[in-house]
Protein backbone atom coordinates (compact mmCIF):
# COMPACT_ATOMS: atom_id res chain seq x y z
CA UNK A 1 0.00 0.00 0.00
CA UNK A 2 1.42 3.43 -1.07
CA UNK A 3 0.95 7.28 -0.06
CA UNK A 4 0.70 9.26 -3.09
CA UNK A 5 0.94 12.89 -3.72
CA UNK A 6 -0.47 14.49 -6.86
CA UNK A 7 2.60 15.30 -9.25
CA UNK A 8 2.33 18.44 -9.12
CA UNK A 9 1.74 18.85 -4.98
CA UNK A 10 4.25 21.82 -3.93
CA UNK A 11 4.71 19.17 -0.86
CA UNK A 12 6.70 17.11 -3.43
CA UNK A 13 9.14 20.25 -4.17
CA UNK A 14 12.74 19.86 -2.70
CA UNK A 15 11.60 23.10 -0.27
CA UNK A 16 9.18 20.97 1.26
CA UNK A 17 10.35 19.26 4.63
CA UNK A 18 9.19 15.90 6.21
CA UNK A 19 9.98 14.63 8.93
CA UNK A 20 9.73 12.46 12.20
CA UNK A 21 8.69 13.46 15.94
CA UNK A 22 9.34 12.52 19.59
CA UNK A 23 9.21 13.98 22.70
CA UNK A 24 11.81 13.67 25.45
CA UNK A 25 9.87 11.67 28.60
CA UNK A 26 8.20 9.44 25.79
CA UNK A 27 11.23 7.85 24.80
CA UNK A 28 14.00 8.45 26.57
CA UNK A 29 14.38 6.24 29.71
CA UNK A 30 17.36 7.02 31.70
CA UNK A 31 15.71 8.71 34.47
CA UNK A 32 18.38 8.57 37.00
CA UNK A 33 20.69 10.47 34.86
CA UNK A 34 18.50 13.13 34.90
CA UNK A 35 16.20 15.51 37.83
CA UNK A 36 13.11 14.22 38.59
CA UNK A 37 10.29 15.76 36.25
CA UNK A 38 6.62 16.32 36.73
CA UNK A 39 5.57 13.17 35.14
CA UNK A 40 7.81 11.06 37.51
CA UNK A 41 5.97 12.42 39.99
CA UNK A 42 2.72 12.10 38.49
CA UNK A 43 3.10 8.64 37.14
CA UNK A 44 3.95 7.16 40.79
CA UNK A 45 0.33 8.03 41.71
CA UNK A 46 -1.94 5.42 41.65
CA UNK A 47 -4.86 5.76 38.88
CA UNK A 48 -2.94 8.28 37.24
CA UNK A 49 -1.95 6.40 33.95
CA UNK A 50 -4.01 3.50 32.79
CA UNK A 51 -1.90 0.84 33.05
CA UNK A 52 0.20 2.09 36.36
CA UNK A 53 3.09 2.65 33.98
CA UNK A 54 5.44 5.17 34.13
CA UNK A 55 9.11 6.68 32.09
CA UNK A 56 11.64 4.48 33.45
CA UNK A 57 12.08 2.89 30.74
CA UNK A 58 10.17 3.82 27.82
CA UNK A 59 12.04 3.52 24.65
CA UNK A 60 15.51 3.25 26.60
CA UNK A 61 16.22 5.82 23.96
CA UNK A 62 19.40 7.56 25.97
CA UNK A 63 21.06 3.78 25.42
CA UNK A 64 19.41 2.98 21.95
CA UNK A 65 20.30 6.34 20.21
CA UNK A 66 22.52 5.75 17.98
CA UNK A 67 20.60 3.10 16.32
CA UNK A 68 17.18 5.04 16.21
CA UNK A 69 19.34 7.67 14.07
CA UNK A 70 20.26 4.66 11.61
CA UNK A 71 16.45 4.03 11.80
CA UNK A 72 15.67 7.75 11.38
CA UNK A 73 18.08 8.11 8.54
CA UNK A 74 16.46 4.82 6.50
CA UNK A 75 12.88 6.70 6.63
CA UNK A 76 14.22 8.79 4.32
CA UNK A 77 13.16 12.11 6.07
CA UNK A 78 14.71 15.55 5.90
CA UNK A 79 14.23 16.15 9.56
CA UNK A 80 13.77 15.12 13.06
CA UNK A 81 11.71 16.79 15.69
CA UNK A 82 12.65 15.81 19.57
CA UNK A 83 12.41 17.70 22.14
CA UNK A 84 15.16 18.74 25.19
CA UNK A 85 14.51 17.11 29.09
CA UNK A 86 14.64 20.52 31.11
CA UNK A 87 15.37 18.30 33.85
CA UNK A 88 18.43 16.71 32.29
CA UNK A 89 20.26 19.21 30.99
CA UNK A 90 20.01 21.94 34.02
CA UNK A 91 20.78 21.18 38.24
CA UNK A 92 18.94 22.22 40.41
CA UNK A 93 21.49 25.36 41.13
CA UNK A 94 20.31 26.32 37.53
CA UNK A 95 23.57 25.67 36.16
CA UNK A 96 24.40 23.34 33.12
CA UNK A 97 24.60 19.61 33.56
CA UNK A 98 26.99 18.35 31.14
CA UNK A 99 26.62 15.15 30.71
CA UNK A 100 22.83 15.83 29.85
CA UNK A 101 24.39 18.37 27.16
CA UNK A 102 26.79 15.86 25.73
CA UNK A 103 23.84 13.67 25.09
CA UNK A 104 21.76 15.74 22.96
CA UNK A 105 25.20 17.18 21.30
CA UNK A 106 26.11 13.96 19.98
CA UNK A 107 22.51 13.42 19.18
CA UNK A 108 22.40 16.63 17.22
CA UNK A 109 26.00 15.54 15.82
CA UNK A 110 25.42 12.38 14.32
CA UNK A 111 22.12 13.82 12.90
CA UNK A 112 23.72 16.64 11.49
CA UNK A 113 26.37 13.67 9.65
CA UNK A 114 23.62 12.25 8.11
CA UNK A 115 21.89 15.59 6.94
CA UNK A 116 18.75 15.11 8.84
CA UNK A 117 17.62 18.84 10.33
CA UNK A 118 17.51 18.97 13.91
CA UNK A 119 13.84 20.54 14.51
CA UNK A 120 14.40 21.09 18.88
CA UNK A 121 11.55 21.50 21.30
CA UNK A 122 12.99 23.26 24.31
CA UNK A 123 9.92 22.52 26.47
CA UNK A 124 7.66 18.86 25.99
CA UNK A 125 5.84 18.74 29.16
CA UNK A 126 8.73 17.09 31.55
CA UNK A 127 9.19 20.49 34.17
CA UNK A 128 11.50 19.64 36.75
CA UNK A 129 10.21 19.06 39.58
CA UNK A 130 11.54 21.00 42.15
CA UNK A 131 10.24 23.92 40.07
CA UNK A 132 6.66 22.75 40.44
CA UNK A 133 7.29 22.46 44.42
CA UNK A 134 7.69 25.82 44.05
CA UNK A 135 4.21 26.52 42.19
CA UNK A 136 5.26 25.61 38.54
CA UNK A 137 3.60 27.75 36.00
CA UNK A 138 1.19 29.10 38.79
CA UNK A 139 4.54 30.53 39.67
CA UNK A 140 5.43 33.57 37.55
CA UNK A 141 8.73 33.40 38.21
CA UNK A 142 8.77 29.90 36.48
CA UNK A 143 8.70 31.74 33.44
CA UNK A 144 12.03 33.47 34.17
CA UNK A 145 13.78 30.45 34.89
CA UNK A 146 12.46 28.92 31.40
CA UNK A 147 14.17 31.54 29.65
CA UNK A 148 17.30 31.54 31.79
CA UNK A 149 17.65 27.53 30.83
CA UNK A 150 16.87 28.36 27.14
CA UNK A 151 19.71 31.29 27.10
CA UNK A 152 21.60 28.27 28.52
CA UNK A 153 21.43 25.27 26.67
CA UNK A 154 21.08 27.34 23.33
CA UNK A 155 24.72 28.67 24.06
CA UNK A 156 25.94 25.46 24.56
CA UNK A 157 24.44 23.71 21.80
CA UNK A 158 26.29 26.05 19.34
CA UNK A 159 25.21 25.82 15.81
CA UNK A 160 23.93 22.27 15.92
CA UNK A 161 20.49 23.10 15.87
CA UNK A 162 18.23 24.12 12.45
CA UNK A 163 15.16 24.75 14.32
CA UNK A 164 13.43 25.83 17.80
CA UNK A 165 10.40 25.71 19.64
CA UNK A 166 9.88 27.43 23.07
CA UNK A 167 6.80 25.10 23.33
CA UNK A 168 5.12 22.04 22.53
CA UNK A 169 1.06 22.68 22.95
CA UNK A 170 0.82 25.26 26.04
CA UNK A 171 -3.33 24.15 26.19
CA UNK A 172 -2.00 20.17 27.61
CA UNK A 173 0.06 21.77 29.49
CA UNK A 174 -2.30 24.40 31.17
CA UNK A 175 -5.74 22.57 30.44
CA UNK A 176 -5.08 18.85 30.90
CA UNK A 177 -2.18 19.82 33.79
CA UNK A 178 -3.53 22.50 35.71
CA UNK A 179 -7.24 22.95 35.07
CA UNK A 180 -8.34 19.39 34.91
CA UNK A 181 -5.55 17.35 36.07
CA UNK A 182 -5.49 14.19 33.22
CA UNK A 183 -1.89 15.56 32.89
CA UNK A 184 0.70 16.02 35.10
CA UNK A 185 1.06 18.09 37.78
CA UNK A 186 -2.67 16.97 38.18
CA UNK A 187 -4.35 20.19 39.56
CA UNK A 188 -7.66 20.99 38.43
CA UNK A 189 -9.20 24.63 38.93
CA UNK A 190 -9.91 26.80 36.41
CA UNK A 191 -8.35 29.83 37.43
CA UNK A 192 -5.18 27.45 37.77
CA UNK A 193 -5.34 26.17 34.10
CA UNK A 194 -6.01 29.89 33.37
CA UNK A 195 -2.97 31.21 34.79
CA UNK A 196 -0.29 28.89 33.88
CA UNK A 197 -1.73 28.87 30.29
CA UNK A 198 -0.80 33.26 30.70
CA UNK A 199 2.91 32.71 32.35
CA UNK A 200 3.72 29.46 29.70
CA UNK A 201 2.38 32.21 27.28
CA UNK A 202 4.93 34.59 29.38
CA UNK A 203 7.73 32.21 29.13
CA UNK A 204 7.80 31.38 24.76
CA UNK A 205 7.67 35.14 24.85
CA UNK A 206 10.82 35.78 26.63
CA UNK A 207 12.33 32.52 25.27
CA UNK A 208 11.84 34.08 21.78
CA UNK A 209 13.59 37.14 22.75
CA UNK A 210 16.40 34.92 23.89
CA UNK A 211 16.16 32.98 20.67
CA UNK A 212 16.14 35.89 18.57
CA UNK A 213 19.36 37.53 19.86
CA UNK A 214 21.52 33.97 20.36
CA UNK A 215 20.39 32.23 18.01
CA UNK A 216 19.07 34.77 14.79
CA UNK A 217 20.01 31.80 12.25
CA UNK A 218 17.72 29.17 13.36
CA UNK A 219 13.89 28.92 12.54
CA UNK A 220 12.58 29.97 15.88
CA UNK A 221 8.39 29.40 16.99
CA UNK A 222 5.76 27.82 18.67
CA UNK A 223 4.47 24.40 18.73
CA UNK A 224 0.49 24.54 19.14
CA UNK A 225 -2.19 21.90 19.08
CA UNK A 226 -5.85 22.71 17.38
CA UNK A 227 -8.84 20.36 18.20
CA UNK A 228 -11.37 22.51 15.44
CA UNK A 229 -14.78 22.98 17.12
CA UNK A 230 -17.51 22.13 14.92
CA UNK A 231 -21.53 22.63 16.19
CA UNK A 232 -23.61 19.65 16.31
CA UNK A 233 -26.27 21.45 14.29
CA UNK A 234 -27.02 24.57 12.43
CA UNK A 235 -28.74 25.64 15.23
CA UNK A 236 -27.75 29.56 16.49
CA UNK A 237 -27.11 27.98 19.82
CA UNK A 238 -25.20 25.27 19.33
CA UNK A 239 -23.08 27.76 16.60
CA UNK A 240 -22.50 29.92 19.71
CA UNK A 241 -21.37 26.75 21.39
CA UNK A 242 -18.90 25.74 19.07
CA UNK A 243 -17.25 29.10 18.42
CA UNK A 244 -16.96 29.51 22.45
CA UNK A 245 -15.56 26.18 22.81
CA UNK A 246 -12.87 27.13 20.04
CA UNK A 247 -11.59 30.32 21.46
CA UNK A 248 -11.42 28.27 24.87
CA UNK A 249 -9.48 25.43 23.72
CA UNK A 250 -7.75 26.74 20.58
CA UNK A 251 -7.76 30.50 20.21
CA UNK A 252 -6.40 31.26 23.73
CA UNK A 253 -3.15 30.08 22.95
CA UNK A 254 -3.07 31.59 19.24
CA UNK A 255 -4.77 35.22 19.68
CA UNK A 256 -2.33 36.12 22.34
CA UNK A 257 0.67 35.56 19.94
CA UNK A 258 -0.37 37.86 17.29
CA UNK A 259 -3.47 40.26 18.65
CA UNK A 260 -2.15 40.70 21.99
CA UNK A 261 -4.94 39.70 23.83
CA UNK A 262 -7.24 36.82 24.82
CA UNK A 263 -10.42 36.33 22.86
CA UNK A 264 -13.41 37.30 24.10
CA UNK A 265 -14.69 34.25 26.05
CA UNK A 266 -12.18 35.61 29.13
CA UNK A 267 -14.73 38.23 29.51
CA UNK A 268 -17.36 34.61 30.49
CA UNK A 269 -15.04 33.57 33.50
CA UNK A 270 -15.71 34.75 36.64
CA UNK A 271 -13.18 37.41 37.96
CA UNK A 272 -12.01 34.62 40.38
CA UNK A 273 -10.72 32.29 37.47
CA UNK A 274 -8.90 35.08 35.01
CA UNK A 275 -5.30 34.96 34.82
CA UNK A 276 -3.41 37.96 36.72
CA UNK A 277 -1.59 39.72 33.89
CA UNK A 278 0.95 42.57 34.37
CA UNK A 279 1.39 45.51 31.79
CA UNK A 280 3.32 44.88 29.25
CA UNK A 281 3.01 40.82 29.22
CA UNK A 282 1.27 40.80 25.74
CA UNK A 283 3.90 43.11 24.51
CA UNK A 284 6.57 39.76 25.59
CA UNK A 285 4.50 37.34 24.63
CA UNK A 286 3.60 38.77 21.02
CA UNK A 287 7.24 38.40 19.71
CA UNK A 288 8.11 38.07 16.09
CA UNK A 289 8.53 34.13 15.11
CA UNK A 290 9.67 32.40 11.95
CA UNK A 291 7.26 29.82 11.95
CA UNK A 292 4.14 28.29 13.80
CA UNK A 293 4.41 24.75 14.62
CA UNK A 294 0.44 23.27 14.32
CA UNK A 295 -0.21 19.64 15.60
CA UNK A 296 -3.49 18.06 14.47
CA UNK A 297 -5.07 15.17 15.56
CA UNK A 298 -9.06 15.31 15.36
CA UNK A 299 -11.83 17.49 15.66
CA UNK A 300 -14.40 17.99 18.95
CA UNK A 301 -18.05 18.57 18.08
CA UNK A 302 -20.19 20.95 20.30
CA UNK A 303 -24.07 21.14 21.62
CA UNK A 304 -25.41 24.21 23.91
CA UNK A 305 -25.48 23.64 27.29
CA UNK A 306 -28.31 24.93 29.75
CA UNK A 307 -25.27 25.00 32.71
CA UNK A 308 -22.13 25.28 31.01
CA UNK A 309 -21.50 27.50 28.04
CA UNK A 310 -20.94 24.51 25.71
CA UNK A 311 -20.68 20.52 25.75
CA UNK A 312 -18.84 18.14 23.57
CA UNK A 313 -20.66 15.53 21.74
CA UNK A 314 -19.59 11.95 21.28
CA UNK A 315 -20.21 10.82 17.64
CA UNK A 316 -21.07 7.50 18.15
CA UNK A 317 -20.97 6.22 14.60
CA UNK A 318 -18.12 8.44 13.25
CA UNK A 319 -14.78 6.71 12.48
CA UNK A 320 -12.29 6.86 15.33
CA UNK A 321 -8.79 5.65 15.99
CA UNK A 322 -7.50 3.17 18.61
CA UNK A 323 -7.51 6.45 21.07
CA UNK A 324 -11.19 7.16 20.40
CA UNK A 325 -10.54 10.23 18.70
CA UNK A 326 -12.60 10.57 15.41
CA UNK A 327 -11.23 10.54 11.81
CA UNK A 328 -12.20 13.88 10.30
CA UNK A 329 -9.16 14.53 7.82
CA UNK A 330 -11.64 17.86 6.46
CA UNK A 331 -11.56 19.99 9.79
CA UNK A 332 -7.51 19.44 9.00
CA UNK A 333 -7.75 21.82 5.74
CA UNK A 334 -10.67 23.64 7.30
CA UNK A 335 -8.26 24.60 10.05
CA UNK A 336 -5.35 25.52 7.82
CA UNK A 337 -7.48 27.99 6.02
CA UNK A 338 -9.39 29.45 8.84
CA UNK A 339 -6.08 30.34 10.35
CA UNK A 340 -4.22 32.00 8.00
CA UNK A 341 -7.84 34.13 7.90
CA UNK A 342 -7.36 35.02 11.26
CA UNK A 343 -4.26 35.59 11.39
CA UNK A 344 -1.23 37.37 9.80
CA UNK A 345 0.63 33.88 10.13
CA UNK A 346 4.88 33.01 9.45
CA UNK A 347 5.69 30.42 7.08
CA UNK A 348 3.58 27.03 9.04
CA UNK A 349 4.78 23.52 9.83
CA UNK A 350 2.77 20.84 10.96
CA UNK A 351 4.98 19.38 13.71
CA UNK A 352 2.59 16.88 14.54
CA UNK A 353 -0.24 14.48 12.85
CA UNK A 354 -0.93 10.98 13.08
CA UNK A 355 -3.22 8.10 14.69
CA UNK A 356 -3.30 5.19 17.28
CA UNK A 357 -4.16 2.27 15.87
CA UNK A 358 -3.82 -1.00 17.70
CA UNK A 359 -0.81 -2.84 15.52
CA UNK A 360 0.09 -6.32 15.99
CA UNK A 361 3.29 -7.39 15.30
CA UNK A 362 2.95 -11.11 12.49
CA UNK A 363 5.60 -12.50 10.98
CA UNK A 364 7.99 -9.81 11.37
CA UNK A 365 5.71 -6.67 9.94
CA UNK A 366 2.70 -4.85 11.12
CA UNK A 367 0.21 -4.47 8.39
CA UNK A 368 -1.30 -1.34 9.74
CA UNK A 369 -3.30 -0.36 6.69
CA UNK A 370 -5.54 2.18 8.95
CA UNK A 371 -2.54 4.32 9.77
CA UNK A 372 -2.17 4.39 6.25
CA UNK A 373 -5.36 5.71 5.59
CA UNK A 374 -5.52 8.29 7.86
CA UNK A 375 -1.99 9.19 6.43
CA UNK A 376 -3.05 9.87 3.16
CA UNK A 377 -6.47 11.57 3.83
CA UNK A 378 -4.61 13.89 6.29
CA UNK A 379 -1.76 14.45 3.61
CA UNK A 380 -4.71 15.23 1.14
CA UNK A 381 -6.19 17.83 3.55
CA UNK A 382 -2.67 19.39 4.22
CA UNK A 383 -2.35 19.38 0.23
CA UNK A 384 -5.46 21.11 -0.34
CA UNK A 385 -4.95 24.05 1.76
CA UNK A 386 -1.73 24.56 0.43
CA UNK A 387 -3.78 24.75 -3.26
CA UNK A 388 -6.07 27.67 -1.06
CA UNK A 389 -3.18 29.52 -0.40
CA UNK A 390 -2.08 28.64 3.26
CA UNK A 391 1.77 28.48 3.34
CA UNK A 392 2.66 25.18 5.01
CA UNK A 393 6.41 24.36 4.27
CA UNK A 394 6.88 20.93 5.91
CA UNK A 395 4.85 17.97 7.40
CA UNK A 396 5.96 15.32 10.72
CA UNK A 397 4.58 12.17 11.34
CA UNK A 398 3.82 11.55 15.35
CA UNK A 399 5.48 9.76 16.19
CA UNK A 400 8.83 8.00 14.47
CA UNK A 401 8.04 5.25 17.11
CA UNK A 402 5.28 3.64 19.70
CA UNK A 403 6.18 5.52 23.03
CA UNK A 404 4.59 6.57 26.28
CA UNK A 405 1.46 7.96 25.70
CA UNK A 406 0.75 10.17 28.35
CA UNK A 407 -2.36 9.01 31.04
CA UNK A 408 -2.32 6.65 28.17
CA UNK A 409 0.82 4.72 29.73
CA UNK A 410 1.90 2.24 26.72
CA UNK A 411 -1.44 0.68 25.17
CA UNK A 412 -1.79 3.23 22.61
CA UNK A 413 0.38 3.13 19.62
CA UNK A 414 1.24 5.87 17.45
CA UNK A 415 4.54 4.95 15.79
CA UNK A 416 4.98 4.77 12.00
CA UNK A 417 8.03 1.94 14.14
CA UNK A 418 6.64 -0.93 15.98
CA UNK A 419 8.54 -1.19 19.48
CA UNK A 420 8.97 -4.27 21.49
CA UNK A 421 9.43 -3.24 24.52
CA UNK A 422 9.99 -6.49 26.06
CA UNK A 423 13.52 -6.30 23.76
CA UNK A 424 13.15 -2.69 22.78
CA UNK A 425 13.38 -4.10 19.21
CA UNK A 426 12.08 -1.52 16.79
CA UNK A 427 10.23 -2.72 13.62
CA UNK A 428 9.42 -0.08 10.67
CA UNK A 429 4.85 -0.76 10.17
CA UNK A 430 3.64 -0.59 7.02
CA UNK A 431 2.75 3.26 7.60
CA UNK A 432 6.70 3.56 7.90
CA UNK A 433 7.44 2.06 4.95
CA UNK A 434 4.61 3.88 3.03
CA UNK A 435 6.01 7.05 4.75
CA UNK A 436 9.54 6.34 3.44
CA UNK A 437 8.65 5.81 -0.18
CA UNK A 438 6.33 8.78 -0.51
CA UNK A 439 9.50 10.80 0.28
CA UNK A 440 11.68 9.12 -1.38
CA UNK A 441 9.58 9.34 -4.82
CA UNK A 442 10.41 12.92 -5.01
C1 LIG B 1 0.10 15.44 21.28
O1 LIG B 1 -0.93 15.89 22.08
C2 LIG B 1 1.38 15.47 22.04
O2 LIG B 1 2.19 16.55 21.63
C3 LIG B 1 2.16 14.18 21.95
O3 LIG B 1 3.15 14.18 22.93
C4 LIG B 1 1.22 13.02 22.07
O4 LIG B 1 1.88 11.79 22.16
C5 LIG B 1 0.34 13.04 20.85
O5 LIG B 1 -0.29 14.26 20.69
C6 LIG B 1 -0.73 11.95 20.86
O6 LIG B 1 -1.61 12.14 21.91
O7 LIG B 1 -11.12 14.37 23.45
O8 LIG B 1 -11.63 13.84 21.16
O9 LIG B 1 -11.66 16.11 21.90
C7 LIG B 1 -2.20 15.97 21.46
C8 LIG B 1 -3.23 16.40 22.46
C9 LIG B 1 -5.12 15.50 21.27
C10 LIG B 1 -5.35 17.12 23.04
C11 LIG B 1 -6.57 15.67 20.95
C12 LIG B 1 -6.80 17.28 22.68
C13 LIG B 1 -8.72 16.21 21.86
C14 LIG B 1 -9.36 14.86 21.66
N1 LIG B 1 -4.56 16.66 21.93
N2 LIG B 1 -7.31 16.06 22.13
S1 LIG B 1 -11.07 14.82 22.07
Amino acid sequence: MKITLPPESPMLAKDFTFGVATASFQIEGAVDTRLPCIWDTFCAQAGTIRDGSDGKQACEHVKLWQQDVDLIESLNVDAYRFSISWPRVIKQDGSLNQEGVDFYIHLLDKLNTKGIKPYVTLYHWDLPQHIEDQGGWLNRKTAFLFQDYVEKIVTALGNRVYSYATFNEPFCSAFLGYEIGIHAPGKAKVAYGRQAAHHILLAHGLGMQVLQQLSPNTENGIVLNFTPCYPHTDNPADITAARKADEYMNQWYIKPLFDKCYPDIIHDLAQADRPIIESGDFDIIAQKIDFLGINFYTRAVYEAHPNTLYAQIDMVNAPKTDIGWEIYPQAFTDLLVSLNQAYDLPPIFITENGAAMADKLTDGKVLDTDRIDYYQSHLNAVNNAISQGVNVKGYFAWSLMDNFEWAEGYLKRFGIVYVDYQTQQRTIKASGLAYRDLIGSR
